[in-house]
């Protein structure tokens, strides 16, 4: 017997299970809904192993669903009249949520809780309660959905900050899974994460995974650390198997390993279609009317990506006289995101303000040196801009990887253009021949953006050749194997 999606009545092999779906629902006046694929480096690198085994996803929808619909629970995970969808040979498991559960779990713990707390407390963390509490409950719907889709013996691979009590929960109830956990964002030290109330039921929830996964090996120390400290764990760091960089901590009997696994992008892909690309990326050009150095910045609209850090510099540079407001542009892509939460209201104001500032001081009327959207870019266009840019930005204060960096990388196979990238993105870990710099030096921002824009055309040249060889032999499918492949050693 199978069900709507084809697969056996017994469940998927393979699992994923994150807080946005790899779709989009629009839901059609007459009510019924089209399910249609959203593009992101995540589905596109399990998307192998996701069709070559029975996969299934588990996730949000991206739209809350009407009061009445609220919590319906796991006995009624469809929402579309009962049928499931399948998008690309993916069985599609949303979660639902209703609006408050929106507001509590993810605007309220996700991101004004634990956001801030994992990013250097850049803004003050709210740690409240009754977030707290909608937090569990929807980490238990998702654990629960989950607990429903897996065949017997399922791989189930759980993603990011949004779902950290998912491994234990999903462990409690079915004990045959082997289950993995990956965190996209920063770990931070232990005198930061002790601040959360509820730090204990963090640390045992992600102990529920036989896997748990950073970015970067600082990531998985602090993790250590932070096991030993507040449960008494035994927590060794040390090589596991054939990986250097690992560590495991005992916990409830079971052995847990810990280890680092830098994300990338789909490299080749993105190469080959920012390539073609070159006609609009001279447009792009002419239609700023060909300064001599085109920046770029593309973010997130978030406080952690330092686009303040970014614009105040151009405004020191070209207050000391050191770069020409004539002959540079800055084009900043910003999507809005969060925009709900008073921190991303304020530093939305912060960066146009200082935009506003800019270029009434320093433009003309046809030609303000920043040109800023906040809206998102059509991929392709995205692309374009990369391939039109000789100094691309990326300066944020904290970040887990940033992706951005790679993928101007991977498109620029030109060897054009360079790179001025924050010591404090888990990218600069890797991308060592960028011009590399401290946010928070003020000074070493200014002299990594002017000698970006002003070094010999053979030296840009040559860390380009480098960087982007970096990114194409690293992709984000070995990111996906090494994780996957890891996981699947776990005996039981
Ligand atoms: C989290 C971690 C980690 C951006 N603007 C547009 C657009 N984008 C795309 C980029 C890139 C993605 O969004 C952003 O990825 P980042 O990695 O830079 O940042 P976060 O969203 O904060 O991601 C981060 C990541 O998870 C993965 O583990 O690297 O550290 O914070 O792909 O290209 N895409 C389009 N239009 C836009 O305007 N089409």
């Amino acid at each position: 017997m199978t069900q709507p999606g084809g697969h056996p009545a017994t469940g998927a092999d393979f699992v994923v299970v994150a807080n946005r779906l790899p779709v989009d629902k629009r839901v059609r006046p007459d009510g019924s809904a089209v399910w249609k694929r959203a593009p992101g480096g995540l589905v596109t690198a399990l998307t192998p192993t996701l069709a070559a085994r029975s996969g299934a996803w588990v996730g949000w929808s991206g739209v809350p669903e009407s009061p009445g619909t609220d919590s319906p629970g796991t006995d009624s995970p469809a929402t579309d009249s009962g049928e499931r969808p399948v998008v690309d040979g993916i069985d599609i498991r949303p979660v639902p949520l209703s609006a408050t559960e929106v507001e509590d779990y993810y605007e309220g713990f996700s991101n004004s809780a634990l956001w801030p707390l994992y990013h250097d407390v850049l803004v003050p963390p709210v740690y409240r309660r009754d977030w707290w509490e909608t937090y569990v409950t929807v980490n238990r719907r998702f654990a629960e959905a989950a607990a429903e889709s897996a065949a017997p013996g399922a791989l189930v691979w759980v993603q990011d900050y949004q779902l950290q009590l998912v491994p234990a929960m999903l462990r409690d109830l079915r004990p045959d899974l082997r289950i993995g956990f990956f965190l996209h964002i920063p770990f931070p030290p232990v005198e930061l994460f002790s601040q959360l109330p509820w730090r204990e039921d963090i640390v045992r929830g992600l102990l529920g995974a036989d896997l748990i996964g950073f970015h970067l090996p600082g990531g998985a120390e602090n993790f250590l650390a932070l096991a030993r400290r507040v449960l008494g764990a035994d927590a060794s760091t040390g090589p596991v198997g054939v990986r250097e960089d690992f560590g495991t901590v005992v916990h409830d009997g079971r052995t847990v390993r810990v280890g680092s696994f830098p994300i990338s992008i789909d490299s080749a892909e993105v190469r080959d279609r920012a390539a073609e690309t070159a006609d609009r990326a001279a447009r792009i050009r002419a239609e700023l009317g060909d300064p001599r150095t085109v920046m770029l910045g593309v973010d997130r609209l978030d406080y952690t990506k330092g686009i303040d850090v970014r614009l105040e510099s151009l405004e020191r540079l070209f207050a000391d006289g050191r770069l020409d407001p004539a002959e540079t542009v800055l084009i900043q892509l910003a999507s809005p995101s969060r925009e709900r939460v008073d921190s991303y209201i304020e530093i939305r104001n912060r960066i146009e303000r200082t935009v506003g500032h800019i270029n009434g001081t320093y433009g003309t009327v046809g030609s303000p040196p920043v040109r800023y959207l906040l809206q998102p870019v059509p991929r392709a266009e995205l692309l374009a801009y990369f391939r039109a840019a000789d100094v691309m930005l990326v300066t944020p204060l904290r970040d887990g990887m940033n992706l951005v960096a790679k993928e101007y990388l991977a498109a620029r196979d030109d060897l054009g253009g360079a790179l001025v990238l924050s010591e404090f993105t888990g990218a600069a870990a890797e991308l060592t021949d960028a011009y590399l710099m401290n946010p928070y030096d003020a000074d070493g921002v200014d002299d990594a953006i002017a000698a970006a824009v002003t070094d010999p055309a053979e030296v840009r040249r040559g860390r380009m050749a480098a960087l982007h060889r970096q990114v194409m032999d690293n992709d984000v499918d070995q990111w996906a194997r090494s994780f996957l492949d890891t996981l699947a050693q776990v005996r039981r």
